[in-house]
């Protein structure tokens, strides 16, 4: 038995962008879904993973499967749903899952044979056995899966050429924040893997450089900290020899003897979700956990760094709150903060949120001719309507902030200051360069996008 599974490309994000800068192929990360279902899946089936970013396939030429699956975000699904067509046009069942069949189950359904919502592992078999005996259902309802369960992901099966690995340790955020999709799809319990399967998994993996993909690396409670420094001690133990970077929030500053472990460990980077740079902006996101404590976030960005972990900081524009000079100020407070980069992006309404609910309710997304507009949420495009600043005003927020905080000068004193701490500074200047580079790339996109979808905005 054949089984392709299939990660679709969204050619406004994918290779297309690799090839308009070069520094953009440090941001093709692996799709570990697909590696994870692989190694669910028993030895007869022959799986080939197909990585649409790293260019297209010529599924002609390749063998007849006997069984597709395809993963999706929401910015990847109209072009999952022509791969899909393409191949039950060839009468070979497709199955789909992920968070956008999960979240617009209705849709999804309409364009392939079968699927599965929720996490995969507790269905993943009887799906195979029944796509075996040609009698796939419709749906299977995964639903949370038991931590324990999640197999070691198969990190053999793609091709080299990524610049990192793909790793996950826990699943599941209580913090339910109104844009963000994690406490929905993967629950409000925090739930860590067995520490001897994540340190085997980190052995399996080749690459010398690895992402966690967890949402929040140390979790929130004194019992995950406990957990998170357990693990940093068997990763040190197993004397992995790799470098890592992974998300968390920002009480990772606040515990010493955990930063040194982690760095320790071979933790370099970390992304932080910052949001906005104004209280009410915090609060309007249900991001209250930034506020707690009266917190100093210049002081905690550099406690991090000291332990020679970079900080990478992302807000949001287009909030209520946000009035014309907010991409300025997002640029300011990032340089204050003393971020290494910055990752700026639109407030978007994705499909289970919240805050979908809101602008729906409110008649305020823009972009809602679907499947095709799925496309452009990918966070880096405008799709909503936002309450005091136009298209036009959000675009030039968004560019005048990229401008400011990836300036040659802020550059060079961002760089001058790595070199100065020893902090990784040539990954700090590739990770600013690829941004900077972008800029241009991204106001050519949106001279097109205003051109095809500019009149929704009126
Ligand atoms: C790593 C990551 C990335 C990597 C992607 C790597 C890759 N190629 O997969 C990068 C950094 C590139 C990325 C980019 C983006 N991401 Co992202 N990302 C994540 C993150 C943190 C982890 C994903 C992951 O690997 N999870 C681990 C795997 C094992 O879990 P899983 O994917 O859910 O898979 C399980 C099930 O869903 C199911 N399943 C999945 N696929 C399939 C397929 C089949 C056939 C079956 C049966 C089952 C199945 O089985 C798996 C095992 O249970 C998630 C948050 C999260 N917790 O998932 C956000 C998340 C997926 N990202 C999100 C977003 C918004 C984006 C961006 C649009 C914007 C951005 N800048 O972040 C871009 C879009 C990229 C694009 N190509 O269009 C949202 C997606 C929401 C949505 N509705 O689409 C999430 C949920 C975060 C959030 N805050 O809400 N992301
Ligand atoms: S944004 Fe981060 S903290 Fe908020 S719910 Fe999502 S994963 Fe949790």
């Amino acid at each position: 038995m054949r089984l392709y599974l299939i990660n679709p490309s969204n050619p406004l994000v994918s290779i297309v962008k690799v090839r308009e800068s070069r520094w953009n192929r440090y941001r093709v990360w692996k799709p570990l879904s697909l590696m994870l279902l692989a190694g669910m899946t028993p030895p007869e089936w022959e799986i080939t993973i197909v990585d649409e970013n790293l260019g297209a396939p010529d599924y002609p030429g390749m063998p007849r499967p006997d069984l597709v699956g395809i993963t999706a975000f929401t910015s990847q699904a109209s072009r999952a749903y022509e791969v899909a067509g393409y191949f039950r046009g060839l009468g070979v069942p497709v199955i789909m899952g992920g968070i956008h069949a999960t979240m617009c189950l209705d849709e999804v359904m309409a364009f392939v044979d079968s699927v599965v919502t929720g996490e995969a592992e507790g269905v993943w078999l009887q799906v195979l056995e029944d796509a075996r005996q040609g009698s796939l259902k419709r749906q299977y309802a995964g639903g949370l899966a038991e931590i324990k369960d999640v197999p070691l992901a198969r990190h053999d099966l793609l091709p080299a050429g990524y610049a990192f690995g793909a790793i996950q340790t826990s699943r599941g955020c209580p913090l339910n924040c109104t844009f963000c999709s994690v406490t929905a799809f993967n629950g409000a319990r925090y739930r860590q893997r067995p520490i001897p399967d994540v340190v085997r998994e980190f052995q399996a993996i080749h690459e010398k450089r690895v992402l966690v993909v967890d949402d929040n690396l140390i979790g929130t409670r004194t019992e995950h900290i406990v957990r998170a420094k357990d693990l940093f001690r068997a990763m040190t133990e197993a004397n992995l020899r790799k470098e890592w970077v992974g998300q968390a929030t920002i009480n990772f500053a606040d515990d010493e003897e955990l930063l040194a472990l982690a760095a320790e460990a071979g933790c370099r980077g970390v992304f932080i979700g910052f949001e906005s740079p104004a209280p009410e902006g915090l609060r309007e996101l249900g991001k209250k956990f930034n506020l707690l404590k009266g917190r100093d976030i210049r002081d905690s960005v550099r406690r991090i760094q000291r332990h020679k972990i970079m900080v990478v900081g992302s807000f949001i524009i287009g909030l209520d709150v946000d009035q014309p000079g907010i991409g300025e100020r997002i640029a300011n407070m990032a340089g204050y903060y003393g971020l290494d980069s910055l990752n700026a992006l639109f407030l978007t309404p994705l499909p289970g949120t919240r805050l979908w609910d809101q602008m729906k309710a409110d008649g305020r997304i823009a972009l809602n001719a679907y499947p095709e507009d799925w496309k452009y949420y990918t966070l880096t495009y405008p799709v909503a309507r936002y309450t005091n600043l136009s298209l036009d005003a959000v675009i030039h927020e968004m560019t005048a902030c990229n401008r400011d905080f990836y300036s040659i000068r802020r550059i060079a004193r961002r760089l001058c200051s790595n070199v100065w701490k020893n902090r990784a500074p040539l990954v700090s200047l590739v990770g600013n360069l690829s941004y900077r580079g972008n800029i241009r790339v991204d106001c050519r996109a949106y001279v097109d996008f205003k051109s095809q979808r500019g009149d929704r905005f009126d």
